[in-house]
């Protein structure tokens, strides 16, 4: 499996990581590093995706809106200016596929002419214009699934087969990007793990992921330092290194092609021993 990312080239027949670069000031894990007296850092940015990129991120992903529930919304102008500079330095230094977390078609524009490879959208590109801004730009998509909004997602979440409707929903929003000229080879499926889900929502998912996506459609796990490793084991954002490797490698095991992850390096050596025992 192959996607092409612009002008690179992800070779999909192992699994490979994605590292996560929050330039938003209030990410619940890694918000605000790239600010200094409140202006966007630029070279510390860059140095963090140097630093991924040695670890073994085969992307790095960039985003300037925070999910986490009662985050403060961010307009439209603000993320542009949080992202499209990062994208633009990251693509002028490194030899890295960038993805841009983004809901915002204007932003998904602009990074996409900047050197952005791929376009993660945690909407599923369901705002207006957002799927002819992804079709226009040629790139791969990752379409999550969230039920509700961000900053109420977590009140009540509710599913008669969580599983069955997570994939329905993918399905008809696969069928919405071909509609649009998004061909499926360039679609990504993502649960959206800790999105409108309780821990029993996302362990079921995560049980049953080889259910969720089409053999050739990849699917990309984001389960890094999420809250469910917090309740689950009790656990403060800087205590959920061992969930998260245990969590990143039970999603690779059944199926995910893509790790989106806050470590690196360790997440780059669980892959690397389970490819020895397994791949052999
Ligand atoms: C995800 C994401 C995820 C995709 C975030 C966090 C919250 N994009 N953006 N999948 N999560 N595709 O990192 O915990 O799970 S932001």
């Amino acid at each position: 499996m192959k996607l092409t990312c612009g002008n690179r080239v992800l070779d999909l027949s192992r699994p490979r990581i994605m590292g996560v670069l929050n330039t938003t000031p209030d990410s619940f894990s890694d918000g605000g590093r790239y600010y200094r007296e409140g202006e966007l850092d630029l070279d510390v940015a860059v140095e963090r995706a140097r630093q991924m990129v040695a670890e073994g991120a085969a992307i790095i992903d960039i985003g300037g809106e925070s999910t986490r529930p009662g985050a403060a919304a961010v307009t439209g102008e603000q993320e542009y200016r949080r992202v499209v500079p990062v994208v633009e330095a990251i693509a002028r230094e490194l030899d890295v596929i960038i993805s841009v977390d983004t809901s915002t078609p204007e932003v998904m524009r602009a990074a996409a002419e900047a050197g952005a490879g791929l376009i993660n959208d945690v909407r599923a590109l369901q705002r207006p214009g957002a799927l002819e801004a992804a079709a226009a730009s040629g790139l791969p998509v990752c379409l999550m699934h969230m039920q509700g909004q961000p900053g109420t997602m977590q009140a009540n979440p509710r599913y008669e087969d969580v599983v069955a409707e997570v994939s329905a929903f993918l399905l008809d929003r696969l069928q919405c990007c071909e509609e649009a000229g998004i061909p499926r080879q360039r679609v990504i499926f993502d649960p959206g793990y800790g999105f409108g889900k309780t821990d029993e929502h996302n362990l079921e998912l995560l049980r049953r992921q080889d259910e969720l996506a089409p053999a050739d459609i990849p699917l990309l796990a984001g389960l890094s330092r999420k809250s469910m490793i917090g309740r689950l084991l009790g656990r403060e954002v800087d205590e959920r290194l061992p969930g998260s490797l245990a969590l990143a490698l039970l999603a690779a095991q059944r199926g995910a092609r893509i790790l989106r992850v806050h470590d690196v390096a360790a997440t780059a050596d669980v892959l690397a021993l389970w490819q020895l025992v397994d791949r052999a």
